[in-house]
């Protein structure tokens, strides 16, 4: 089969060293390829741009090399094409990782002992809370917001979560729907947010959602960037002098260098790390579905594209 490779990381030479050798028997072609993108059936891309998809008139199966999909659903030429997901452990332990150091940092108070170092200054000690003590609210319970609720709980938080639709799969902790959000927002000490863009998500985090929220709250952003109102968060955080946020995406990534949550001591940035895409083990999971998809034909996206997640 031809296949196409596609992607915006800095480790993206290694990446396509490794898709080269999993799918040897195959050919696989990049924009440095001169070649007409008719031919293509299969696409493994990273925020491939518009103009390419366009040309790619042939393609059976898209592959995106990351959790999520809006990269792929958000370009105007997008039709309706199975789109296949990395669902990898190793993205989900990643996350779990980022989101519980975050959680540490803050019930920890770790960045008030660093603003000290800084002034060389011995502080006397905090108290802190136990993990018993908090209440962790996890927005989004797909592959991997079900992941960090329940690694979370076995370390003794307290979790709820909250889903926009019922699960059929049953969860260990008390979860909210649809109009419950309030008793969610009220409940929570700490918010992990792990949405994707999606029409409905757009803007869901704004200043009626944090008024909601505990004064002394964290806030912790690793879904996307658009369920967040950046501007009402910069009032709120204005405002609520206690309140502190944990921020991996934003509308516009890179951060605008002029962008207020550089410097304000309250936010915590970091440039979409929460979790690399896992060069390995994702093209193990690429591969066995592309497999799937080689031997039968054909492949129900594990999208719900109507849904955008
Ligand atoms: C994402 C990813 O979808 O990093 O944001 O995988």
């Amino acid at each position: 089969m031809n296949i196409y490779f596609y992607a915006t990381f800095s480790n993206q030479d290694e990446f396509l060293a490794s898709v080269k050798k999993k799918f040897k028997s195959h050919k696989i072609f990049t924009k440095n390829d001169n070649i007409k993108l008719d031919i293509i059936d299969v696409a493994l891309v990273w925020k491939l741009p518009n103009k390419i998809l366009k040309k790619l008139t042939n393609l059976k199966i898209i592959f995106s090399l990351g959790a999520g999909v809006d990269h792929i659903l958000n370009l105007p030429s997008y039709q309706k094409i199975p789109i296949i997901r990395i669902k990898d452990p190793n993205m989900r332990s990643r996350m779990f990782n980022h989101v519980l150091s975050q959680i540490l940092n803050y019930q920890l108070k770790l960045n008030d002992y660093r603003l000290a170092q800084n002034k060389q200054k011995w502080l006397d000690e905090k108290y802190t809370l136990l993990n018993k003590d908090l209440t962790i609210g996890v927005l989004g319970l797909g592959y991997i917001g079900s992941f960090v609720a329940k690694k979370l709980q076995s370390l003794d938080y307290k979790v709820i979560g909250y889903k926009n639709s019922r699960n059929k799969s049953k969860m260990l902790f008390p979860v909210y729907y649809k109009n419950s959000i309030s008793t969610f927002l009220r409940s929570s000490d700490i918010i992990v947010s792990i949405l994707p863009a999606t029409p409905n998500t757009k803007n869901i985090i704004n200043t009626s959602f944090l008024n909601q929220l505990k004064k002394n709250c964290l806030l912790i952003n690793i879904g996307r960037g658009s369920s967040l109102n950046e501007d009402d968060l910069i009032k709120h955080l204005k405002k609520n002098k206690n309140f502190f946020a944990s921020l991996d995406v934003f509308i516009k990534e890179p951060l605008l260098k002029k962008h207020q949550f550089w410097k304000n001591p309250n936010v915590t940035v970091t440039p979409h790390i929460a979790a690399v895409t896992d060069v390995d083990s994702s093209i193990d999971y690429i591969f066995t579905k592309f497999e799937y998809f080689r031997k039968k034909r054909k492949i129900k996206s594990d999208v719900f594209i109507n849904r955008g997640y």
